[in-house]
């Protein structure tokens, strides 16, 4: 054989050895089908997979395409419809159109680099460190889906206690509230009968202020005597100094008119300030009432006692300080009450005091001792109410807003009872639960179930971007992966020319609650992708990985 035609015999034997191994790109599923065609001798050994035509062993990978859907080439390019199988030893097999096979190019699919066999190229065997990189990164998915299963469970028997203790919060608190509303209508009369009484105690009230004033009189009446007579003693003083005065002058004035008539007068020629002094006391002479010749000044003063009778003490007809004993008036305290009780007793006043078996004050020293004991009967505490308006009034506010404090924790819990939390509640945790990513000039704060927000970093107020509005994304056609896998928030602040502000939160298992990242596909709609442990799922619906 010539050397030229030996090398091209042994070259198309190499390439014809490889190509048409009939095992190779072989799927391990298919290969007891290839197998037994081999082993068997007939022309019809192996029959296409769509059953059109059967055809000889040799005729598999024989880089000829004979069956329609290219079951016979499983190794080669030669169909363009079928697929080649990788084995890649230390790594996963992986299936690739065979129409790469020999097309030059390592396929990324084949770390073992058999899909390149005819020599033009030669692909290295990377499947150890591509299998090592590989296990690592399913380890690390592994370790986060394990954090993830556990998380969640928290959060799944977070949901079962927050559901049951909502069912009876819900069921107490409406009672809770039916007994307020009755106790509110029990109020609400007692309010006018304490209201009645108040205004009938506020006048007698003002009736004891009268009397307490009355009671002052004697005193203060004692005391105007007191000063009226120091005032008299003080006039009977000056009257004797004026006395005094006038002898003086009307001698002057005697000398004046009858003994030295001529030498006086002459005098008051020289002394005019003399005739003008003497002039102005005859003025002042006349002006007086004259009595004996002599001035008399007159004290114009009341009799020197004023007695607490003349201010009409027996006018009343009932006796308002009794009404207002303090042992009777339940509005007073039970101190007042004593304290009456002592001064009456000392002071020989307070009849009843003396003979205790009647003593009004016993009720109000029992209830005394006794309250720190035990609690009023409800009767019993009405029948202090009936005589105490502003209790009844507190009472009726502190019940009133009692009861609208009630019936909102039950808004709000019906509110979260009525909201779809996810499958078996898993998100009731989380909601109103907030998470932020800095993007660009922005911030972004998504709250699980309740609001979306838009801050600019540099400072400034938030930008809505909406409530939490549904399950599902945004176009109801990408929902492969289900509606628990989005949350949208929508109905945010109006867009200029544009529409109003919305996000789309895409949901993916992760160790813990986590923005991933945030874009705005399209003017102010925007994207998230979410870590949670709320969507995290054993692969095959298992608890357990
Ligand atoms: C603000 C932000 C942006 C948005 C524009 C639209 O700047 O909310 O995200 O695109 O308004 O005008």
């Amino acid at each position: 054989m010539q050397p030229i035609l030996a090398l091209a015999f042994l070259s198309v034997a190499l390439t014809s050895v490889i190509a048409t191994d009939p095992l190779l790109g072989v799927h391990p599923s298919k290969k007891h089908i290839f197998q037994a065609a081999i082993a068997s001798d007939a022309s019809s050994a192996f029959a296409c997979f769509d059953g059109s035509k059967s055809i000889p062993a040799s005729s598999i990978n024989d880089d000829f395409c004979d069956c329609e859907d290219g079951s016979d080439e499983p190794g080669t390019s030669a169909c363009n419809n079928s697929v080649f199988y990788c084995v890649n030893a230390g790594h996963i097999g992986a299936e690739i159109p065979s129409a790469r096979v020999n097309d030059g190019v390592c396929d990324p699919s084949c770390c073992d680099g058999s899909d390149e066999y005819n020599g033009a190229i030669k692909c290295p065997n990377v499947c150890a460190k591509v299998g090592a990189e590989f296990k690592k990164a399913e380890q690390e998915k592994k370790n986060v889906l394990e954090k993830g299963i556990k998380v969640k469970k928290e959060y799944l028997s977070f949901a079962a206690n927050a559901k049951a203790s909502r069912t009876k919060q819900i069921k107490d608190l409406e009672s809770e509230i039916r007994n307020i509303t009755a106790r509110i209508d029990d109020l609400t009369a007692l309010k006018s009968e304490a209201e009645a009484y108040e205004s009938h105690m506020n006048a007698l009230l003002a009736q004891q202020s009268r009397e307490e004033a009355k009671a002052l009189l004697p005193q203060q009446l004692a005391d105007c005597n007191t000063r009226k007579q120091e005032l008299r003693s003080s006039i009977e003083t000056l009257n004797s100094r004026v006395t005094q005065l006038q002898s003086i002058l009307d001698h002057l004035m005697t000398l004046k008119n009858v003994e030295e008539g001529a030498a006086f007068e002459a005098l008051l020629r020289d002394k005019p300030i003399l005739k003008e002094t003497l002039q102005r006391y005859d003025d002042f002479k006349h002006g007086f009432t004259t009595q004996g010749g002599q001035a008399v000044i007159e004290l114009a003063v009341e009799p020197d006692v004023v007695s607490f009778e003349s201010f009409g003490g027996a006018e009343q007809d009932t006796d308002p300080l009794a009404l207002m004993d303090p042992c009777v008036d339940p509005t007073a305290s039970t101190f007042r009450c004593l304290l009456k009780s002592a001064r009456g007793l000392f002071l020989g006043t307070f009849e009843t005091v003396k003979y205790p078996l009647i003593w009004p004050g016993w009720g109000k020293l029992f209830t005394a001792v006794k309250s720190p004991f035990s609690t009023l009967s409800k009767s019993e505490e009405n029948e202090l109410l009936r005589k105490d308006a502003a209790k009844v009034r507190q009472r009726l506010q502190d019940a009133e807003i009692k009861k609208r404090e009630m019936e909102s924790k039950v808004t709000e819990l019906k509110q979260k009872e009525g909201m779809d939390l996810g499958p078996d509640n898993v998100w009731d945790k989380l909601v109103g639960q907030c998470i932020q990513i800095n993007s660009f000039e922005y911030n972004y704060e998504i709250c699980f179930l309740d609001k979306a927000t838009q801050k600019p970093i540099s400072g400034g107020s938030g930008t809505d971007l909406g409530k939490f509005s549904r399950w599902g994304p945004r176009a109801e056609s990408k929902s492969s992966s289900g509606k628990y896998s989005y949350m949208m928030f929508e109905n945010g602040a109006h867009c200029w020319n544009g529409p109003h502000r919305s996000v789309e939160v895409a949901l993916e298992c992760g160790a813990e609650n986590k923005i991933i990242s945030v874009s705005e596909p399209s003017k102010c709609e925007y994207a998230m992708k979410v870590q949670t442990p709320a969507v995290c799922e054993v692969p095959g619906g298992h608890d357990e990985l």
